[in-house]
């Protein structure tokens, strides 16, 4: 529908007509150019830029109407009413305005590019501007607004824009008159720009990012570009293009002090040559600053002194090797939606920081223009994306049939004559803004939008633009047959390990290789971080990786009734297509409170390493820093403790070279130690930097320094008691009293005095609440391991004088399918207290089995946990890098990892024991070998069934899981399969617990 035509001749909905034409990108809008707010002469221009004279900020409340439809927009809207306001910047789904959607791949509107839905829902917003004239110019800045915008001032049309994640500059000067003037902005949240928008988030609209006006100099400087050249004996040249006048600038260190005044004439290249020049790296962000006079306006520009090569198939900075510890990272915050403020971007940066990142994605899209002066200035390598994603192509292209196998329809636009403007377009919008941006190493293309003459014609842009970087893109999926070899860099998403290494067994292939997105962070996990480090690090054409994702993304429902966010995602909104939850799979939840992942990822991207040396003594500490030395930024101190707790520390002194290796000597490691020892290395920081404080705890390493001898178990001296009727069997040992009820073939009590262990029978476990990485959960509920009955095929008692054998021999299954596992199992009451030894062979219909163990339903008095295994926060075979074997204490009700969606979690890998006490009452779990459990007041089945936590409800009992073993949790939602060592070993468990009940 041609709204122009529906709309009366010359009124302002008839200038609505560029947001079907693929050709009308930009209409009245100044030229793309690097990003900068320029101050009046005589202020300084580092400070922060809403204390410009020049710049007047337009947030805050703005006059708002919200049309369902832009068929209802009124021909005359602008001077309709606005009674109603909405802040600026801000999504209007967050403030009652039509809703939320969050769609990852699928397109939200029907693929008919380049036409849009009739029914497009508009906002338009409208405020006030206080103009007097002064000889300058006035240029409105909108930094984004999604998805497009049609701007008028005092009724006139203005001009247009899309792309939403780049910024929309109007001079409106022309337009203005002295006093009173009226700005207004229909936004839209469809236009043919959405076919490139598709990227994997909640679906929001509005003016999202600040919106401001610059008022400038008619002769100005428009444009500029800094590049910076390293030379021979730490010299480096500055070159300096300013565009629009003639500027004079002056180039000063971070300490003040002036390195070089020079004058550039408009469009032409200055150099400056700096001896000694200090380098830009993530590890040490050392900014000079540039003061650009032009005019009456003065710049700022921090500069980074560094390159970025390829070299032998090496991504080099600085001449040196270097692996990116990256994440991924939108921009989504539960209050604000897509607007980051300066401090919520600051605060997500300096937590990474904190965990170790130094490398950031921005998937998938330009953050806000002042995330990268914070990347700058803290230190992370950026991957700074171009807003392109067509991923939904690939659910069109086979007429709606999901066909994995070839993937090539994702590339429909690629090759679209159609969209090779506008994907041109994107290249430039990203690489013109942030070309002077030290943190940016790698362009890229886009995400997921696959390849084709469109995406080589927008390398092109970037490459005419900028020499001075790599081009990265990872979706090379091709219909047209264009090479992608004008990529820099091969980049990868999710491969698994040996396919990694089949890279750099293909000859023709000499390109680096990066994982853009791994680890995918969805609940409970990523379980295989230590794994890829490992991957990375094992050759150095590899140059790391990116988590998927920083943070969760969700708007609230609301608030429980004890104040509690209820975080909503994919179909929490009454959207007609939703993907669930796969929008929570980040390393933070939406309030940045860390998940177990990202603790994981602190450790696994650690600075330094430490290994046993040569001597009992010994150890080598190795440094993944590049460019620091370790001893400058860390301090080191150990622990040497067994299971009784500490038994020394002290202070070790590190110094060791970039990327080196250093011996260090703990002489009081080597003594002859009766316990299993272990020795812990904790390194702080140094100093106060503005993301950590001296002290803070940045990684450390434990190291088992003694097995210990074996204790020898003297058994206590009993006098057993035993009853069988049909139906039961009782045995006392002391005043311990065991019921076994052969037709449930469990324990059903277990008394010690007049005090009951359990309130529901002694369960085999074989479930868990399904995490997102366990795709294979349908088979689990085929199987029936939640759920089954057990059928006992005999049960035999021996009693002897000091101890009670029941022997059981049971099957465990459902209907439908024979039992999933055969047993035998052997319980051995004694003056030592119960002992269980099974003997369980599962069938081969099982896809990876979870978990096996026993379940006990404990009273609520028994509420509190010692243990010592891994700890002291969640830890599984594949993931406990932040995690250590320690003796740990803990309330049951703290023990809950609290994931959005409700699924397994809080269990711990590695245990020697177990006690669960109540009062004065104790019971203690040991097994043969180390063992995994979990202490909880949710049962796995309500983990299961509910879909957010704000809806689980608290068991009666305490849940305590004893297991044999918990599989690991891997990445499999979107990562490959879990790998075998850390699955259970199939077909046959042979487990054996021990069971200890005593009074303090
Ligand atoms: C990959 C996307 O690039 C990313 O945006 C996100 O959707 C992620 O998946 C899943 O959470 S694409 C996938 C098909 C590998």
């Amino acid at each position: 529908m041609d709204i122009s035509k529906l709309a009366a001749v010359n009124s302002p909905k008839s200038k609505m007509i560029n947001h079907e034409d693929t050709q009308a990108l930009h209409i009245g809008t100044l030229d793309k150019h690097c990003y900068f707010v320029p101050f009046a002469k005589g202020q300084d221009p580092f400070q922060s830029r809403e204390n410009s004279q020049r710049m007047e900020l337009l947030n805050g409340d703005w006059g708002f109407r919200y049309y369902d439809s832009i068929i209802d927009l009124e021909d005359d809207f602008i001077h309709e009413k606005f009674e109603n306001t909405i802040p600026v910047p801000s999504n209007w789904q967050l403030y009652g305005y039509d809703k939320p959607q969050y769609t990852n791949v699928c397109y939200p509107i029907p693929f008919d590019p380049p036409f849009v839905p009739d029914d497009i829902p508009v906002g338009v917003y409208q405020r006030e501007y206080c103009y007097s004239h002064d000889g300058m110019d006035r240029v409105l800045v909108f930094e984004g607004v999604d998805s497009c915008v049609y701007l008028y001032v005092n009724g006139s049309f203005v001009g247009y824009s899309q792309v939403s994640h780049a910024a929309a500059e109007f001079d409106i000067t022309p337009f203005l008159t002295e006093g009173r003037n009226i700005i207004t902005a229909a936004v839209l949240k469809w236009c043919d720009g959405t076919y490139l928008e598709d990227q994997d988030k909640i679906r929001l609209s509005g003016i999202f990012r600040d919106v401001y006006v610059l008022s400038r100099s008619k002769r100005r400087l428009e444009n500029y570009i800094v590049k910076t050249v390293l030379g021979e004996n730490g010299s480096a040249v500055l070159e300096f293009t300013a565009f629009g006048c003639d500027v004079s600038a002056k180039l000063c260190d971070d300490d003040g002090v002036t390195m070089a005044q020079f004058s550039a004439y408009d469009g032409e290249k200055a150099k400056v040559k700096i001896d000694n020049a200090r380098l830009w790296s993530a590890e040490m962000p050392y900014l000079y600053r540039l003061t650009i006079q032009a005019d009456d306006e003065v710049i700022g520009e921090e500069i980074g002194f560094r390159d970025v090569k390829v070299e032998d198939g090496v991504v080099k900075i600085n001449g040196r090797a270097v692996k990116f510890k990256g994440v991924n990272r939108h921009d989504s915050y539960p209050d604000t939606g897509y607007y980051a403020s300066y401090e919520q971007m600051k605060a997500d940066l300096v937590l990474m920081k904190k965990h170790n990142i130094n490398a950031v994605r921005t998937s998938h899209y330009p953050n806000s223009p002042v995330f990268y002066q914070l990347c700058d200035r803290l230190g992370f390598y950026v991957i700074d994306e171009a807003d392109l994603e067509s991923h939904g192509c690939v659910e069109v292209y086979y007429d709606y049939k999901w066909d994995y196998s070839d993937y090539r329809g994702i590339a429909m636009l690629a090759s679209d004559e159609r969209f090779k403007e506008a994907i041109k377009d994107r290249a430039k919008c990203l690489v013109k803004r942030d070309i002077n941006r030290p943190c940016v190493v790698f362009w890229s293309l886009g995400n997921e939008s696959g390849y084709g003459e469109n995406m080589l014609e927008e390398a092109k842009v970037i490459k005419a633009l900028d020499d001075t970087r790599l081009v990265h893109y990872e979706s090379t999926h091709c219909l047209d047959g264009t090479s992608d070899s004008i990529l820099d860099v091969v980049s990868g998403m999710y491969w698994d390990i040996d396919s990694m290494k089949g890279y750099l067994e293909k000859p023709e292939e000499k390109r680096p290789f990066v994982l853009c997105e791994y680890c995918h962070a969805m609940g409970n996990g990523p379980g295989d971080l230590e794994d890829y480090h490992n991957a990375f690090y094992s050759n150095e054409r590899f140059c790391g990786g990116f988590v998927w994702e920083w943070c969760d993304h969700s708007v609230p429902l609301g608030k429980t009734a004890e104040g509690k966010l209820k975080y909503g995602y994919g179909g929490d909104f009454g959207e007609r297509h939703n993907d669930g939850n796969f929008c929570m799979d980040g390393l933070v939840y939406p309030d940045r409170t860390p998940h177990t992942g990202l603790l994981e990822v602190k450790q696994v991207y650690r600075p330094v390493r430490v290994t046993k040396g040569k001597s009992a003594d010994s150890f080598v500490f190795s440094s993944t820093l590049e460019f620091a030395n370790a001893g400058d930024v860390l301090d080191c101190r150990y622990e040497i403790t067994d299971k009784n707790g500490i038994i020394d520390i002290g202070m070790v002194d590190i110094c060791i070279e970039p990327m080196g290796s250093t011996e260090v000597k703990v002489p009081q490691a080597a003594g002859e130690h009766e316990e299993e020892t272990f020795i812990r290395f904790i390194f702080t920081a140094k100093e106060d930097t503005e993301y950590w404080e001296k002290g803070y705890e940045v990684c450390f390493d434990q190291l088992k320094i003694a097995d210990g001898r074996k204790a020898v178990v003297e058994k206590a001296k009993a006098k057993v008691k035993a009853e069988e009727t049909p139906l039961c069997i009782t045995v006392a040992e002391g005043d311990i009293v065991y019921r076994f009820d052969k037709r449930k073939s469990a324990f059903v009590s277990v008394r010690i005095g007049d005090r009951e262990l359990l309130d529901r029978p002694l369960q085999y476990n074989f479930f868990r609440a399904p995490t997102d990485n366990d795709v294979m959960k349908h088979n689990w509920y085929k199987v029936h391991l939640n759920d089954f009955v057990v059928k006992s095929y005999g049960c035999k008692l021996a009693v002897r004088e000091d101890s009670a054998e029941i022997e059981v021999s049971q099957s465990f299954g459902w209907s439908i399918q024979q039992p999933f596992c055969k047993m035998t199992a052997v319980y051995v009451i004694d003056g030592s207290g119960l002992d269980i030894k099974c003997k369980a062979e599962f069938s081969d219909k099982i896809d990876m089995l979870p978990r096996f163990g026993i379940r006990l339903f404990m009273p609520k008095a028994f509420s509190q946990v010692e243990y010592f295994g891994y700890g002291p926060t969640e830890s599984y075979i594949d993931k406990r890098q932040a995690c250590y074997v320690g003796r740990f204490a803990a309330d049951i009700g703290d023990m809950h990892e609290d994931y959005i969606r409700p699924q397994e979690n809080s269990s711990h890998y590695g245990c020697r024991y177990l006690t669960v006490s109540g009062g004065d009452t104790k019971v203690k779990f040991t097994a043969d070998k180390d063992f995994s459990f979990n202490a909880s007041q949710f049962t796995q089945e309500e983990l299961a069934a509910k879909a957010h936590n704000y809806e689980l409800e608290r068991c009666e009992s305490n849940v305590i899981c004893v297991d044999y073993a918990m599989a690991g949790v891997g990445s499999n939602s979107c990562g490959p399969r879990l790998a075998e060592k850390y699955q259970l070993d199939k077909p046959l468990i042979n487990a054996h617990f021990h069971i200890q009940i005593g009074k303090e």
